[in-house]
């Protein structure tokens, strides 16, 4: 019994360790293509930077980001700007849900460049989608990369987006939420599709077929979210471990508990 609790708390904390690993290291190279976007983008008149080019350098480096299906840019576009994008772009902007022309908005994220993998989201008005459209909104006021909860993505797989802001200019550290706002240029994100990139993660690993994992989005601790695994039902007896893990966003708390499939 000894033993098999043992091995239980070491192949949690191996797997929590090299999820929250995978997971840091895609967001730091999202992050390094957002300063790719405002360098040759926004710091080239014109622009040095075009679909094609985005879509061939995102393939090209997909290697590092493994949990990642797909990446892309939002730019903001504010309602008086939109008549005059569109006519640029050859394109209107259309919202998510309905995948129709969008109707009148303050702002708009249309989304203008993007991985091939995930090219369905080309044109969509990135805040149309609840998550989303919180996510945009909270990166750009905090300057910082954040996470929504776990929701089906368009891919219909369950996962979270990740979403960094784009400004203008360069910020100071304590700048104010209006600067910031302000200074908001558009939005480079991606899809983590945990459904299929975990399990791909957890099958090559020892042990797999024995052991049951769930990854919990537990920002509100007296409503955990799934974010991956199968719901648990309630009142199972066999024991299980539970490890924290850290994916970067402070906003959002999650951990994996695992256990047994079957009691040892
Ligand atoms: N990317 C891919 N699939 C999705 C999705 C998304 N958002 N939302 C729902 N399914 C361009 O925050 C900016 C990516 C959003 C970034």
């Amino acid at each position: 019994m000894r033993k098999a609790e043992e091995g239980l708390v070491s192949m949690c904390e191996e797997r929590a360790r090299m999820l929250q690993d995978q997971f840091a290291v895609s967001v730091n190279h999202v992050h390094a293509l957002a300063i790719l976007v405002a360098t040759f983008h926004y710091e080239k008149n014109p622009p040095a930077l075009d679909q094609d080019t985005f879509a061939d350098y995102t393939a090209r480096t997909s290697f590092e980001r493994p949990l990642l299906s797909g990446v892309a840019y939002a730019q903001r576009v504010v309602h008086a700007d939109r008549e005059n994008f569109e006519r640029k772009q050859g394109w209107i902007i259309k919202t998510m849900t309905k995948k129709e022309p969008s109707p009148v908005q303050d702002e708009y994220a249309p989304v203008i460049y993007s991985q091939e993998t995930i090219s369905y989201i080309e044109g969509f008005d990135m805040m149309s989608g609840e998550e989303d459209r919180e996510n945009i909104l909270r990166s750009r006021e905090l300057g910082k990369a954040v996470l929504t909860r776990p929701f089906r993505l368009m891919s219909n797989h369950l996962g979270v987006v990740l979403t960094f802001p784009v400004y203008l200019t360069d910020l100071p550290p304590d700048a104010k939420v209006e600067d910031r706002v302000s200074a908001t240029a558009g939005y480079l994100g991606g899809a983590f599709d945990v459904e299929s990139l975990v399990e791909n993660l957890l099958r090559q690993l020892a042990g797999n077929q024995e052991l049951v994992v769930n990854v919990y989005d537990v920002t509100n601790i007296s409503n955990p979210l799934v974010m991956y695994g199968s719901e648990v039902p309630l009142g199972n007896p066999s024991p299980s471990q539970t490890c924290m893990l850290d994916f970067g966003d402070p906003y959002r708390k999650h951990h994996m508990v695992c256990r047994y499939r079957n009691k040892p």
